[in-house]
């Protein structure tokens, strides 16, 4: 038998039993976990074939992040650790939406049009976080690759990044790292252990409390310490011993609901973290001694790596460009302090990685972050080169080779491939320890505009489109106007509304001069949502 008729052959398994039509959204294919075996079983088929298109290593996670325990999801990790070009979302949507019947056609379509040798091996590296549906349709994935007579490399549990990781370090022949667990602990570890050789600090403290949300972060972050020995002292908290993922915990409750998580009992001093569920977000927050709650989101972190990284440039002597990439969540101060005061240039591009990882490409040293916490550091080849060239120099100054010495690390701590709330976590913390800083000090910057966030139900919400790197709508009609005309209303009033890519809700944002007139905003906006767009369930309330 053909591996496409195996494939046709096992998908018995894996039936396809839902009607609903699916689309490869912000991070791959994502809902409730039971509607998602063929899902996984068809997406095992794919990153096979995307494999021998690629003539290298792919990789496929199964997760759903942020989402609630009971969803999971899909993703595909290209060779580089770099997500599936966008160009190949069109052949997951179509592969796993035909008939079971038809598997073998969507899959000749995809063979021919991007005329791939199927001769060729194949393998995928698989990983999955810690929801109980997980094991479960990390067997349906298998089944699909191994029904295209592709290799599966199971790792069991990982954070996303990790998988992202020992992809890369694969496809480079070990260059980035060595392709395992281990290799990324020692990668990382090494470089925060030549970044933090101690010196004595009157305003930083290296203890954080850490909440990773119940999730795949908590196992792997244990792991992490063992290689970090004593230079940080992290007291976990939501460690999945006993709450559930994400409830009441993690990045996304903490960002959206401008409030500690269940288990951290926030006082003045502290400084705490929250990875989300899969370990690909982080955000930051402390209490002042007046007792007010401060978040440092991700426009905060992004501001934080580019000062640090611009000042390095400058002490190194090395004329390399730096950019940073936001989305329109990005907090209009944060944008503001960018252009105006650190005079760097800034980009804003659709809400997804695969968007801001592209758009950082276009510079030396492009720093992307969405304001959730998702984001990381991209170097260009010619930055590594230049860099490493300079660190090596003789006859420079000390400070100067000091300077290009800890940007050839800082590289290292740096996970490339995609946000990582780990490497994330030890650069901050590299960052805060050698300006000296409490998070205070950090916070200083630049005082964020009030903001809120709320989510929509209804019917069908591809009915909201989007233009402007989703700024502004172009459907329903009028629904455009109605949102500037609300703005207009408050001072330093900004709000959009675009559909979610991964959850069935369509999102407002609002920022004003208060937190009231932000509060107030949102709630006008929602109702403006729920009226235009066939709202559903509760109506917005005050
Ligand atoms: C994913 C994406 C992020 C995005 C978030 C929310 O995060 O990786 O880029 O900001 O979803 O997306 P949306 O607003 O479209 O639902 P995660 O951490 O859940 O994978």
């Amino acid at each position: 038998m053909d591996a496409l008729s195996r494939a046709v052959n096992e998908a018995q398994k894996h039936p396809r039993s839902l009607e609903q039509e699916l689309s490869y959204g912000t991070a791959g294919f994502r809902m409730r976990a039971e509607k998602l075996d063929h899902v996984l079983y068809r997406m095992g088929l794919l990153s096979v074939v995307f494999s021998k298109y690629k003539s290298g290593t792919t990789g496929l996670m199964i997760t759903a992040s942020h989402n609630p325990e009971e969803d999971n999801g899909v993703k595909i990790v290209s060779t580089l650790g770099e997500m599936m070009p966008m160009s190949w979302e069109k052949y997951a949507t179509q592969l796993v939406n035909v008939s079971d019947a038809l598997i073998a056609d969507s899959l000749k379509d995809i063979i021919t049009t991007e005329n791939i040798d199927m001769s060729k091996p194949a393998t995928v590296m698989l990983a999955m976080d810690t929801r109980p549906s997980s094991k479960a349709l990390a067997q349906a994935a298998t089944d699909g690759i191994e029904a295209l007579g592709g290799t599966c490399k199971n790792f069991g549990l990982l954070s996303t990044p990790q998988l992202h990781f020992i992809v890369c370090c694969e496809n480079t022949q070990g260059q980035y790292g060595q392709p395992t667990e281990e290799g990324y602990y020692q990668k990382l570890s090494a470089a925060f252990g030549k970044l933090n050789s101690g010196g004595s600090k009157s305003k930083y403290r290296p203890q954080l409390y850490l909440d990773q949300a119940n999730g795949v972060g908590a196992l792997k972050m244990k792991e992490m310490c063992k290689f970090l020995g004593d230079g940080l002292e992290i007291t976990s908290v939501n460690d999945g011993s006993s709450g559930k993922l994400n409830n009441q915990c993690g990045a996304d409750f903490v960002k959206l609901n401008q409030m500690p998580p269940a288990g951290i009992n926030l006082e003045p001093g502290m400084r705490c973290a929250s990875f989300d569920g899969d370990a690909d977000r982080i955000v930051y927050f402390y209490k002042t001694s007046g007792g007010k709650f401060c978040l440092l989101d991700g426009d905060k972190i992004a501001t934080l790596f580019a000062g640090y990284l611009s000042d390095l440039l400058k002490s190194s002597g090395l004329k390399l460009n730096l950019g940073l990439v936001q989305t329109a969540y990005a907090n209009g101060s944060s944008t503001s302090y960018i252009t105006d005061v650190m005079k760097v240039p800034v980009a804003c591009v659709p809400t997804g990685v695969k968007h801001l990882h592209h758009k950082a490409e276009d510079f030396d040293i492009g720093v992307y972050f969405e304001a959730n916490g998702h984001g990381t550091v991209l170097f260009s080849n010619d930055a590594q080169k230049a860099i490493l060239d300079q660190s090596k120099k003789t006859g420079l100054d000390e400070a100067t080779r000091d300077a290009a010495v800890k940007l050839e690390t800082v590289m290292n701590l740096i996970n490339q491939t995609v946000g990582d709330a780990i490497s994330d976590l030890l650069v901050v913390e590299t960052i805060l320890s050698q300006r000296d800083w409490a998070c205070e000090d950090w916070d200083l910057a630049y005082t964020d505009l009030p903001s809120r966030q709320l989510k929509v139900k209804v019917e069908d919400r591809t009915v909201v489109q989007t233009t402007d790197a989703e700024r502004r709508t172009t459907h329903p009609p009028g629904l455009q106007e109605a949102v500037e005309g609300l703005a207009a209303g408050y001072k330093n009033g900004r709000a959009f509304v675009r559909p979610s890519g991964t959850e069935d809700v369509v999102r407002v944002y609002a920022e004003a001069d208060s937190q009231q007139n932000a509060d107030q905003l949102a709630y006008e906006v929602g109702v403006q949502v729920y009226e235009r767009a066939r709202g559903t369930g509760d109506r917005p309330s005050p």
